[in-house]
């Protein structure tokens, strides 16, 4: 293709402003967006008239190549990549995960993993036990290789979890470093027992995930995750939100006005767990993720709080597995890989959701599933908007034109996909990522190695505000109480 793209006629949509206007792309970056762009010949045209040319998706949350609960994940930095950008997604953030404890293995791990990228990405860094070491690391991860946020479990006991006492050590080096803390919000400990309690009922299939961590867990650990936070007063973003529970905790901090952020993704958006149920098991298993997909009831309401922006932006936790690996767990649903897809759906099932519905604009639209993550992970405006010198990362999305999830014709890996059947409106029909076509007429073309590592640098906007509040608090403290002793004597 083309290094030279003029996108003809489509109305362009950003965050804030939408408008009738050609988008002329050169070299990898958007260098016009204005009505009647005149162009040679040695230019590739496209013509989106009566269509809609958007920032290609960001998706905040994915775990590619992810080595988890003694298996790895059917996609890979190049084959979950390819199936992001057939669905019009053209970045992700994936977690790094430390190898033994050390960030910076983790982080040499994932430069190996994401050598063959056919798109941009940055990181998250996972966090699973805390010394001194991993506090230094932390900061070589800030200042040197482009990591600003850091997830810590508040689940996984004997394995990923981390207690109070660490957490309360993590937000505080966030907060000194201008790093994001993101948690997994689920309480660990009650989670144990929760399995416990299913095993000895006897209850050992995919329906027992889903009763042994109730969503009163998830309320709990974001109740607590969000009091930690205000605490030591550092913004918090609390990953995959799935519950009517955690999204009510979300929305009061945020009323109070404490930075909070909360990411729905899109299988707690449109599922419900009744599949959870079903009597065959690998259709059951396929669900099976942390936390799990709630009630009917959950899905609604998460989405009526992304729509008033209580809820900010659109994840995935794409964390794909196959059907032999969901076997794994085929006696012991403790034993089930956690994680379903939704890197390639993400975009089309937001649209037909909250746009085709009614529910959001289609600024909300671009807003939720690309300029709120790059403002938030402060890459903003080189990635998520239109605009003449930011990154040519694009979607043509056709809103009359309808599109049809299946594994059998999907761009994982995986041998299974949990919208599988699902129809909707609005088609993503060209993707541009980093100014080459890669996707046009059903037909992708990646490239291996294409995709570039984006750093995240530290420091956002999340952050303002904070050194007042804590002058504030300090300046409290050195006006101690004078007492003195009466003396009943
Ligand atoms: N939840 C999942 O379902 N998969 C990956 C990790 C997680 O927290
Ligand atoms: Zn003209
Ligand atoms: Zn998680
Ligand atoms: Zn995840």
């Amino acid at each position: 293709s083309s290094s030279k793209i003029l996108i003809k006629g489509g109305t362009v949509v950003n965050a804030h402003h939408q408008e009738v206007a050609d988008v002329y792309v050169e070299n990898g970056f958007i260098v016009a967006v204005k009505p009647h762009i005149h162009v040679g010949d040695d230019v590739t045209v496209l013509d989106a008239t009566g269509k809609f040319v958007m920032p290609g998706g960001i998706d905040p949350h994915t775990h590619l190549a992810f080595e988890f609960m003694g298996t790895e994940t059917m996609d890979d930095f190049f084959t979950g990549q390819a199936a992001a950008l057939a669905g019009g997604t053209t970045m992700h953030i994936d977690f790094v995960i430390p190898v033994d404890g050390s960030l910076t293995a983790g982080f040499e791990a994932y430069e190996k993993k994401s050598k063959k990228a056919c798109m941009d990405f940055g990181f998250h860094m996972a966090i699973t036990k805390w010394d001194e070491v991993v506090s230094k690391e932390m900061e070589i991860m800030v200042q040197e290789k482009g990591i600003n946020s850091f997830k810590f479990f508040m689940a996984y006991k004997g394995a990923l979890m981390i207690n109070d006492d660490l957490l309360l050590e993590g937000f505080k080096k966030c907060k000194s470093l201008g790093a994001l803390a993101m948690v997994h919000a689920e309480n660990g400990d009650a989670v144990y027992e929760g399995q416990k309690r299913m095993i000895e009922l006897g209850i050992t299939g995919p329906e027992g995930h889903a009763l042994s961590r109730p969503a009163v867990l998830e309320g709990e650990a974001t109740a607590r995750a969000i009091r930690l936070a205000s605490f030591i007063n550092t913004p918090l973003y609390v990953v995959h939100v799935m519950s009517i529970d955690a999204m009510e905790e979300i929305a009061k901090a945020r009323i109070s006005g404490q930075k909070v952020i909360g990411e729905p993704v899109v299988s707690g958006l449109v599922l419900n767990d009744s599949w959870l149920w079903d009597s065959d098991f690998l259709t059951a298993a396929r669900f099976v993720m942390s936390p799990p997909i709630r009630a009917a009831g959950h899905d609604k309401a998460l989405q009526a709080a992304l729509s008033t922006g209580v809820l900010q932006l659109v994840g995935t936790d794409h964390c794909a597995f196959n059907s032999k690996q969901k076997a794994l767990g085929i006696d012991d649903f403790r034993k089930i890989p956690n994680g379903v897809n939704g890197i390639e759906e993400r975009m089309h099932l937001v649209w037909d959701t909250m746009v085709e519905s009614g529910q959001i604009s289609v600024t909300d639209y671009v807003r939720i599933t690309s300029t709120d993550c790059a403002r938030i992970f402060n890459i903003y405006p080189r990635k998520g908007a239109i605009l003449a010198g930011s990154d040519a990362d694009i979607i043509i999305l056709n809103p009359n034109s309808s599109f049809e999830i299946s594994a059998k014709s999907h761009h994982s890996r995986s041998d299974t996909n949990v919208f599988e059947g699902r129809r909707g409106k609005g088609k993503v029909e060209v993707t541009i990522a980093g100014g080459r076509i890669v996707w046009q007429n059903d037909e992708l073309k990646v490239v291996p190695g294409s995709g570039k590592y984006i750093k995240l640098p530290p420091y956002n906007y999340l952050f303002s505000g904070i050194d007042k509040a804590e002058a504030n608090y300090l300046a409290s403290l050195k006006a101690p109480v004078k007492r003195t002793i009466i003396s009943k004597a």
